[in-house]
Formats: C-alpha cells, structure tokens, sequence
C-alpha cells in the first residue's frame, strides 16, 4: 500500500494566533509534505527491494547509501514531518511535570534546555531539523540533523520533539528570523505533551 500524507490534528487556521498562519500551514503540509510522499512512493513503485517495508526500515536502510539518497531524502522528510504535525498544538508551550522535571535534570533548567535548543535549530546552516531525544543512555539531548536526516537515520536517540527549520517552515511568518521562529515554537507551539507522552 502507498505511503498517505497524513491529516493535519487541527484546522490549517488553529496555530495563527500561536505564530503559524493557515496559509503556511496549507503550502507545507498540502505541498511540501505531499511532494515528499508523491515522490517516495514513485521510488518504492520502481524499486522492488522497498516494496512492503515499513516507512521506519526504508529511512533506516537507505541512510548513508550515496545510490538510495533520493529515496533517503523522501522517505526522511515524510517520516520527519509526521512527527511535526502533532508536535504542535494551539495550546503549546505549556511543560506537564514528568518532563519538566526530566528537562531540568538532564539541562539544569527548563531556560537551559531552550538555549540548546535554539542554538542547535539556528546553528542548522541551510535546512534541516532541531531535536529533542531521548537517547539510548537514558538522558534527553538536543541534537540538529541537515535536509531530511533525523535521529531514526542517525541512531541518536528517540525523537521526542522535531523543529523543522527549511525556510518553508517559517518564512511566511517569520521571514528571515529562524531565531525567532524557534522560540515562538519553544514558547507557543510545541506540544510537549505529545514530548511527554514518547518519554514512555
Ligand atoms: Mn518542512
């Protein structure tokens, strides 16, 4: 069965008054984000060694492989941007406890975590994507990959909270300033309640 682009959680207007407007949200998950899907689906239809593997087993087999990066680079991209719709919310912003504490005692405080964080989604020369995971020692970490790689591809932990930081994500909004972006999302967008939840 193809890959399907996934419903948005939420009307395409609800994030607007949070610093995500309905027209940004229309392009980059009814274009940027079909784009992806369209696009790997026509790999995995010509290439029969992707045939029936999951989304998850294709990112991870073709990271890496110069020959695969068209399909690394979709198959990324969508399984990245899945995580991203239900990562924001109208109501954002808001920390539940069990993470709160976790973020202050693997950053020092919840302000310290912000600052990784925004050091990481501006430090992203060109495009790419800031992340929040929980790594494999146990420890939550902030970590950036470029264009369409993610901690599944790279082996550094499980994705908790993913910032896409390509200019598509913000422009409209934000134009030029990524800073900005990121701390309106930190601030009024991040779900981190669904951060919460994946800690398991
Ligand atoms: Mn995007």
């Amino acid at each position: 069965m193809a890959f399907q682009l996934p419903a948005l959680p939420y009307a395409a207007s609800a994030l607007a008054e949070a610093g995500m407007c309905q027209e940004t949200l229309e392009l980059h998950h009814g274009k940027h984000h079909q784009a992806y899907v369209t696009a790997l689906n026509g790999f995995v239809e010509k290439m029969p060694e992707l045939q029936g593997k999951s989304l998850e087993q294709i990112v991870t087999l073709s990271h890496g492989k110069p020959d695969l990066a068209g399909v690394f680079n979709n198959a990324g991209q969508h399984w990245n941007h899945t995580l991203f719709w239900p990562n924001l919310s109208p109501k954002g912003g808001h920390i539940p406890g069990r993470l709160e504490k976790k973020l202050i005692e693997d950053f020092g405080s919840v302000d310290a975590f912000k600052e990784q964080f925004k050091a990481a989604a501006t430090g992203q020369f060109g495009s790419g994507w800031a992340w929040l995971v929980l790594a494999s020692d146990g420890k939550l970490k902030v970590t950036k990959t470029p264009n369409g790689s993610n901690p599944l591809a790279t082996g550094e932990g499980k994705a908790l909270l993913g910032l896409d930081v390509w200019e598509h994500a913000y422009y409209l909004d934000f134009r030029n300033r990524r800073p900005d972006y990121t701390m309106n999302y930190l601030n009024r967008l991040a779900n981190y309640e669904f951060a919460e939840a994946a800690l398991g």
